[in-house]
């Protein structure tokens, strides 16, 4: 009997170790890290990463909001839909071969409470030639505060809240809204719950599209330098005998924290 289940546990791993598909993912971010209580945040859902060898921050057609939606997680563990929000900032129509191309949508969030707002965007996409959508997942986070300032925001916690069980999921174990450069942070890879090991994350600073690569470790861990003040998309791609999933998770390095 425990040879059995030695040998099924062994199956599901080898089943949900990450393999090396790269493809263009989508990834939100919301405009500043940190607002005043009863302010709104701004969120932007982007589509690329295609040069580099699928570790860019650059732009590349839109995510198309059908299958998607965007749910909110209040410090309070309190849920909110904000799908209907998202606003289309490309052209329609006129000009033919530019519909489409190379957009995004902006979308709100009306803070009400202190601490750190959970921003997870869903959506279920068929890419190329594929028959079976990719499940994606991305998280971005806002602070709201007071007095919205580094100090004030940066030993919230709430930011490892575990909100995409039904599919792939970045947790930092860092506070992703209020980080000064050259720290050293983890987080972790998860999958329906899981933790992910031997997967390979890249995580891509915005102002020139470099990269760092790390590989999870057995509890689906991994540890990274983080870089100066910058955007950075953190990407994982994931596959399992049921479908393929991408995760990605936004967050901005603060210059350093006056003491
Ligand atoms: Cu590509």
């Amino acid at each position: 009997m425990r040879m059995i289940s030695t040998i099924s546990l062994m199956l599901v791993t080898m089943f949900m170790v990450a393999t090396s598909v790269s493809a263009h993912n989508g990834w939100s971010q919301t405009n500043t890290p940190i607002v005043e209580i009863g302010q709104k945040s701004y969120i932007e859902l982007l589509f690329g990463n295609h040069s580099g060898e699928h570790t860019s921050y650059r732009l590349d057609r839109n995510w198309g909001l059908e299958d998607s939606n965007v749910e909110v997680t209040a410090p309070s563990g309190e849920k909110q839909q904000i799908t209907d929000t998202f606003f289309y900032m490309g052209e329609e129509e006129e000009i033919e071969e530019r519909i489409g191309v190379n957009n995004y949508h902006v979308g709100s969030l009306l803070t009400k409470e202190e601490g750190i707002y959970t921003i997870a965007a869903k959506g279920d996409f068929t890419y190329g030639d594929e028959t079976e959508p990719t499940l994606r997942s991305s998280k971005s986070y806002v602070a709201a505060s007071k007095c919205p300032s580094l100090e004030s925001v940066k030993d919230f916690k709430g930011y490892d809240k575990h909100v995409t069980l039904d599919r792939a999921e970045i947790v930092p174990l860092f506070n992703p809204t209020a980080i000064a450069p050259d720290n050293t942070v983890s987080a972790q890879v998860m999958l329906k719950g899981e933790p992910v090991p031997n997967a390979d994350v890249a995580v891509i600073k915005r102002s020139d599209s470099s990269e760092v690569r790390v590989n999870t470790d057995e509890e689906g861990l991994f540890s990274w330098e983080v870089g100066e003040s910058d955007y950075y998309l953190i990407r994982v791609e994931l596959e399992d005998s049921e479908a393929k999933y991408e995760a990605t998770m936004t967050y901005i390095v603060s210059e350093r924290l006056s003491l």
